[in-house]
């Protein structure tokens, strides 16, 4: 059974919500991080980063939300959470697992901190650009592929539920918020919230 490292109210509710999704079974290890838990030598051979979350699955151990997003795609194929190699579909899918770390994370950051960068220099652009590419991918939904849900909208999902709906950083557009209203309809969002409220 995979191991989730996990601790409530943090960016674990990613993988807490992929796990729910999988339905298959998966053991929750709970990291204190107001002890300093994630500091311990143990947990930095898991992420040396000392972050969560993070999974174990046998002798695999590996970080960082997108990262268990795609690995437990594959892992759980029956859960349909990742278009197959060789389906057209998956460039896009990659593009927007990709797209959440790499463009809407820093835009949420540089939205909080207000930090100016140079947008040509900048990976993600600015945080305009990426909630606009954003909106328009999402105007015809349901899903960021489309018809087709996939780990893609974990990730994306997830950040645009604390983004829009829990934090407010990024003002509202009605294709966001029709988005985060299909995300967190789904049973396994629900579960998940629970989950991480702790
Ligand atoms: N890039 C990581 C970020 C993970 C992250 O920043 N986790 C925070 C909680 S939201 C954490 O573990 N902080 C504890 C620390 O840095 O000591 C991911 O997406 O998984």
């Amino acid at each position: 059974m995979m191991q989730l490292y996990w601790a409530p109210r943090t960016r674990s509710f990613t993988a807490l919500w992929l796990m729910e999704e999988t339905g298959q079974p998966y053991q929750r290890v709970l990291i204190d991080l107001a002890a300093g838990s994630q500091k311990t030598p143990e947990y930095r051979a898991i992420n040396p980063m000392g972050k969560v979350p993070a999974l174990r699955d046998g002798d695999v151990t590996l970080a960082e939300s997108a990262a268990i997003c795609a690995y437990v795609a594959e892992r759980y194929p029956e859960a349909g959470l990742a278009p197959p190699v060789g389906d057209p579909l998956r460039a896009k899918y990659l593009y927007w697992l990709f797209f959440a770390p790499g463009c809407v994370e820093p835009a949420m950051v540089q939205i909080a901190t207000k930090v100016e960068m140079n947008s040509g220099s900048a990976g993600w652009g600015d945080a305009g650009r990426v909630f606009d590419v954003l909106d328009a991918a999402l105007a015809k939904g349901p899903w960021i592929l489309g018809d087709t849900f996939s780990a893609a909208d974990i990730a994306i999902g997830s950040g645009l539920n604390f983004a829009v709906r829990l934090f407010k950083m990024v003002p509202s557009r009605p294709s966001f918020e029709a988005y985060v209203a299909r995300c967190t309809a789904r049973p396994s969002f629900q579960r998940a919230e629970k989950l991480a409220a702790g």
